[in-house]
């Protein structure tokens, strides 16, 4: 409302007096986020009252270390709100252990491998050109330099996982660490399945959940908590809340997983992020946001028939999460001049490989759409099938510079009449 727009002006009038460049480029940060049809997957809107939480005090503190045992003093306050985001967390995702500390969701990574695996140690994760992480083994990260990084491949056929032929390769490479969980990849996991596959070779799970957290806390998802080892999470994607992340895992690997983030491989925990958590884990606590997370699964099925329709070519056919990922060679572009197009008609997506993509990574075949901030800011069946139009009329002419700037006009003016949580312009 008004009220928090004008409070919003007030805490930045001290940048703009102290930094009128910096002033600016948040202004027209804001702008870009408020009149453009953000469909990154990994993105989304905070609340205020999350945004708020990030610009406050805590950001002074230095408190290295574990509530009730840190190495600073000063702590009475610090202890209180890390002990809430923690104890929000199992809540939220009935995990029995979490560590909020981590800075985001690659250290988070890290810090696992840190507390289970050797260097040279076998690790089975998603390929990255399949969907992958960087984190689960591609051979550029840390992951895959400092490992014996072997990766599964999707189905070829059905672009799905295909959890027999996982197993024959994990009985093969007899893996530490089986990592289940994605960037990319528009269909739920069975969780069970990879439980299954981890205990006939004796490894240990691990689930990246970054990408669907958010689902799973709305109850839009189905949960890894009760199969994996340790489940990791960036905040900041479906979950929709600060840049940061934690590691969930069964209270039989608490004192491993700590002692891998602090002193293992961080030092201080940023407390502004901590406490943007606890404010996010709150807001994720109710009916409202399982509403919101339903909605967004409900928003990527009616994208993808919107698109199915225009004639775009899905992997797997469709969604079952906030995600899609879309072949667009059918309509003679690449996934990059597709991407750029888009960004300038007021879409924003990023280009993206298909599974067996016969095109390069740096111009692969697709492109990645998500629902996760549209939903946060009220978009619905009918805004979502013309968001489906609106991005085939580009990818059908992405050199038609008048119909982009035309399309780029009526997208911020459809967008005025959906204000995002956190931006009032
Ligand atoms: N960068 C995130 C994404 O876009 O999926 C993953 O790290």
């Amino acid at each position: 409302g008004l009220s928090k727009g004008n409070r919003r002006e007030q805490e930045l009038e001290d940048i703009k007096s102290t930094d009128s460049e910096i002033f600016e480029l948040i202004k027209l940060e804001e702008k870009r986020q408020f009149d453009k049809i953000r469909l990154i997957a990994s993105e989304n809107y905070v609340s205020s009252a999350v945004l708020q939480a990030t610009g406050t005090v805590l950001t002074n503190k230095y408190s290295e270390g574990y509530a009730g045992k840190r190495y600073y003093e000063g702590q009475q306050i610090i202890d209180q709100i890390e002990c809430l985001a923690i104890e929000r967390a199992k809540n939220l995702f009935g995990a029995e252990h979490v560590n909020v500390q981590p800075y985001s969701g690659s250290p988070a990574n890290v810090a696992v491998y840190l507390a289970f695996l050797k260097p040279g140690d076998t690790i089975l994760g998603m390929a990255l050109p399949h969907g992958g992480h960087l984190t689960h083994g591609a051979k550029v990260s840390i992951s895959g330099k400092y490992f014996n990084a072997e990766s599964y491949a999707l189905n070829r056929e059905t672009g799905l996982i295909d959890y027999d032929a996982i197993r024959e390769q994990a009985l093969s490479c007899q893996p530490k660490m089986i990592i289940a969980g994605h960037s990319a990849y528009p269909r739920i996991i069975d969780f069970e399945r990879f439980r299954t596959i981890a205990d006939e070779c004796g490894a240990l799970l691990m689930v990246d959940m970054a990408h669907f957290a958010g689902l799973v806390a709305g109850a839009a998802h189905p949960s890894p908590i009760p199969y994996a080892d340790v489940v990791t999470t960036t905040t900041h994607k479906s979950l929709r809340g600060p840049r940061g992340a934690m590691i969930l895992c069964k209270e039989k690997y608490a004192a491993a997983i700590d002692k891998a983030v602090f002193p293992g491989m961080q030092g201080g925990p940023h407390n502004h992020t901590t406490a943007a958590m606890a404010v996010a884990f709150k807001e994720a606590d109710n009916e409202d946001f399982k509403d919101y997370a339903r909605q967004v699964v409900e928003n990527g099925r009616t994208l993808a028939e919107s698109m199915i329709a225009n004639g775009f070519n899905l992997i797997t056919g469709g969604t079952d999460n906030h995600l899609l990922l879309v072949d667009v060679t059918s309509k003679n572009v690449g996934g990059k001049p597709a991407a750029k197009a888009l960004d300038q008609a007021g879409i924003v997506v990023n280009y993206n490989a298909i599974p067996f993509d016969p095109r390069k990574p740096g111009s692969p075949s697709g492109i990645r759409l998500g629902t996760a901030a549209v939903t946060s800011r009220g978009f619905k069946r009918k805004e979502m099938v013309q968001v489906g139009e609106w991005i085939n009329a580009v990818i059908s002419e992405p050199e038609n510079h008048h119909l982009i700037a035309e399309i780029a006009a009526d997208i911020a003016s459809f967008c005025k009449d959906y204000p995002p949580p956190g931006i009032s312009i």
